[in-house]
């Protein structure tokens, strides 16, 4: 299902903003004196990620996903050719804007990588069905060195949001890569964290709809911590490109074929000792 009003996204608040019954109750002592303001000297700095959102004719979903790029994060949209202002759009919303000629959603988001320069690089869809404030814990976890690779497992908040065929398909998948990596993954979403030099290393090669899948098979093959989380997961801003056609989906399936079809140990081994082959 489409949509292009942005009252669809407005109910979705950030994490740990709704207020709790404790928190409207009155404080027991009114007489106690009010509680010092933070120290911004003391507070921890907030990690800084690179954002890369690939982006092909997402006009009317930008001004919603950049205003959700969390504070001191550069957000790195990769224009693949748009022609519906994409590219200003997001340039004058302040984004960082990458020109990626070649189609495909792998060469959109490979370009943005390599554009990256923070530690940690996120990635998320430009369409505005995946909320980047989402990637906060993901990114703190990567940066603290608690795991390796966080993917956001899509968890719909309205009917439609995901057709059954496109679920069906992304099972289907999750089963494939169990037995191929033993990875116990429901989902191969797009909304992820890791960091930069670490995915550099698995020397990605799809450049189309294998992509994210080839970042995980490589990634447990070189012995990663791979995560999922839930994150909801909304109506996509726009017109659908790829599960909602049936020529979008039948060359996902062929690119996904493909990177299960790789032999193990295509790639570098990103280790905490360094690289091996
Ligand atoms: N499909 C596609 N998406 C691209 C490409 N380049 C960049 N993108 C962007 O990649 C993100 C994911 O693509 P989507 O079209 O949302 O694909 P999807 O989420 O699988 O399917 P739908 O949302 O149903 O179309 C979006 O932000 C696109 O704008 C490309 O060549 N093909
Ligand atoms: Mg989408």
């Amino acid at each position: 299902m489409n949509h292009s009003s942005p009252d669809a996204h407005g109910s979705h608040a950030a994490p740990g903003t709704s207020a709790s019954p404790d928190d409207l109750a009155p404080p027991d002592d009114l007489t106690s004196p009010a509680p010092a303001p933070p120290d911004p000297a003391a507070a921890p700095p907030p990690t800084r990620a690179d954002l890369v959102l690939p982006c092909l004719d997402e006009a009317a979903a930008l001004p919603w996903v950049l205003a959700r790029v969390p504070a001191g994060w550069r957000a790195i949209v990769v224009d693949n050719g748009s022609t519906d202002g994409s590219a200003e759009v997001a340039r004058s919303l302040g984004a960082t804007v990458v020109h990626e000629p070649r189609r495909g959603f792998g060469a959109a988001c490979h370009a943005g990588l390599t554009a990256a320069d923070a530690d940690v690089v996120c990635f998320c869809d430009c369409d505005g069905s995946l909320d980047p404030r989402d990637l906060e814990p993901f990114v703190r976890d990567v940066a603290a060195g608690r795991t390796d690779l966080v993917l956001g497992r899509r968890r719909p908040q309205a009917r439609g949001t995901w057709p059954a065929h496109a679920r069906a398909g992304n099972l289907a998948l999750a089963r494939m890569l169990r037995r191929r990596t033993g990875l116990r993954l429901h989902d191969l979403g797009p909304l992820r964290a890791a960091r930069r030099a670490d995915l550099l290393a698995l020397a990605l090669t799809d450049r189309r709809s294998g992509y994210p899948l080839q970042m995980v098979v490589r990634a447990a093959d070189a012995g990663w911590r791979v995560e999922e989380r839930d994150v909801p997961y909304l109506p996509r801003t726009g017109k659908s490109k790829v599960t909602g056609t049936w020529r979008g989906t039948w060359q996902a399936v062929r690119d996904m074929r493909a990177v299960l079809a790789e032999p193990p140990g295509t790639a570098a081994r990103p280790t905490r000792e360094g690289w091996t082959r």
